[in-house]
């Protein structure tokens, strides 16, 4: 369950990587659909497995990209990159390649496509070029970092990183200022002390996601103080520090009391042209797991005013019935417009005491997030993409190595790793197979 959890907390990163938006230079490319890599107005659905063995190196880990198109992602030829297609070296064992949790997509060079992110190892960052034919290891760089946030943090259109610089409790990332040479150099680095504030009960910050909560047209940055227990952080608070156009984020407004998770995204829920964040907290840990104070929940507080507010199992209209297993309801949160109304939504996931986990989808709308027209599907964890090019995010499920592709409430397709034809050098795992984004 710890290492379950470890994952959800990291999960969030991926999914606030939406990049700039970026400027509409070719009429080709559609630099404002997330994880297009070939440019083509189809998102690109990445999966991978992180528990996979790559010649011969136990879960060296894979990244596969299944190009989308207006019938969904093609499962047939997918586009495979692993650590040692990249020319920077072997990946040795446990390197995790491609992991959900420390990867995002974003355009790091301005070229219309989006890039992949991906950590490997403990501190070694790669990025993956896209191009006119998707990705492939042929172009990629190296940087030094881990557990990337991708967002525009100086706003001045060009995708920032943030990233880690080591240790758990460093309490300090470094900001690359985009845009990225293709050898992978930020046109700027500025370095960002988070040390939680001396005296507090907090031992460290934990930078969590990007996201412009203020309205200022610069994605600022979220932060969970947290406290450790067992080693592995807690959060306790979360904490604002402002985008600035000079990339020195400066610590802003601690967010109310009580608003906090394992996982926080962002999204504009509410379509008011401020970023809103989501947190899930399905669990806490104090040596042991055990259900949250208040419960487990899923917050949002809207950006703007930063008033805050909770779906727990308690909330009426909800798509699946309990009573649940405890420390799982708002498990792994994820953001993305179902259905192109220009709202974003949310997707968590809760597991019955009887029954398969589900994957529950919460509409977004002008009141903020809603249990009206919320549906749910089976599946441990889901992400929404739009692969089909119509604006409306396809919600990806996964279900112990078997992923589903949903376009509104009907199945487009099913598969798992071994029906993908991943190669000759890639075997094992399986149940660790997953979307990624
Ligand atoms: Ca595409
Ligand atoms: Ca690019
Ligand atoms: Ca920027
Ligand atoms: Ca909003």
């Amino acid at each position: 369950m710890k290492r379950a959890l470890g994952a959800v907390a990291v999960l969030l990163l991926l999914l606030s990587a939406c990049g700039s938006g970026g400027h509409e230079e070719a009429p080709a490319r559609h630099p404002g659909v997330r994880s297009d890599f070939d440019g083509d107005g189809y998102g690109d659905l990445v999966v991978g497995d992180t528990t996979a063995t790559v010649h011969g190196k136990y879960a060296a880990g894979y990244a596969a990209v299944l190009r989308g198109s207006a019938h969904g992602p093609r499962i047939r030829k997918p586009q495979v990159v692993t650590q040692d297609d990249l020319g920077f070296g072997k990946a040795g064992e446990g390197g995790a390649f491609g992991s959900a949790g420390t990867t995002v997509t974003a355009d790091l060079d301005g070229d219309g496509r989006a890039d992949l992110v991906t950590q490997a190892g403990r501190r070694t960052l790669f990025v993956v070029w896209g191009s006119d034919k998707g990705l492939s290891g042929a172009a990629a760089a190296r940087l030094t970092g881990s557990a990337p946030l991708a967002g525009d943090v100086n706003g001045d259109g060009h995708t920032d990183l943030v990233v880690g610089v080591g240790e758990v409790d460093d309490n300090a990332v470094r900001i690359l200022l985009g845009p990225f040479s293709r050898e992978g150099t930020p046109r700027r680095t500025v370095s960002l002390d988070l040390t939680p504030p001396s005296g507090s009960r907090y031992a460290v910050s934990v930078p969590a996601a990007l996201g412009d909560v203020t309205g200022d047209g610069k994605d600022d940055l979220l932060v969970s103080w947290s406290i450790l227990a067992d080693y592995a952080p807690v959060a306790r608070a979360t904490v604002l520090y402002r985008g600035s156009a000079d990339g020195n984020l400066v610590e802003g407004p601690r967010l109310p009391d009580g608003f906090y998770g394992s996982s926080l995204r962002t999204a504009d829920v509410n379509h008011d042209g401020y970023d809103d964040v989501v947190a899930g907290l399905p669990c806490e840990m104090l040596g042991d797991e055990m259900v949250p104070e208040g419960g487990s929940r899923l917050s949002v507080l809207y950006g703007g005013t930063l008033k805050t507010s909770r779906i727990t199992e308690n909330t009426a209209g909800l798509p699946v019935g309990g009573p649940f297993m405890p420390c799982t309801f708002g498990a792994a949160p994820a953001v993305g417009d179902a259905d192109g109304d220009g709202y974003a939504d949310v997707v968590f996931s809760v597991r019955p005491r009887t029954g398969s986990a589900e994957v529950v989808l919460l509409r977004g709308s002008a009141e903020g997030l809603t249990t009206e027209g919320a549906r749910a599907v089976p599946g441990d964890f889901g992400v929404l993409l739009d692969t089909t090019g119509d604006k409306a995010a396809e919600l990806v499920t996964d279900d112990l190595g078997r992923i589903r592709v949903w376009r509104g409430g009907s199945r487009l397709l099913a598969f798992t790793a071994s029906g993908l034809g991943l190669g000759p050098g890639i075997s094992g795992g399986g149940r660790g197979f997953r979307p990624v984004g």
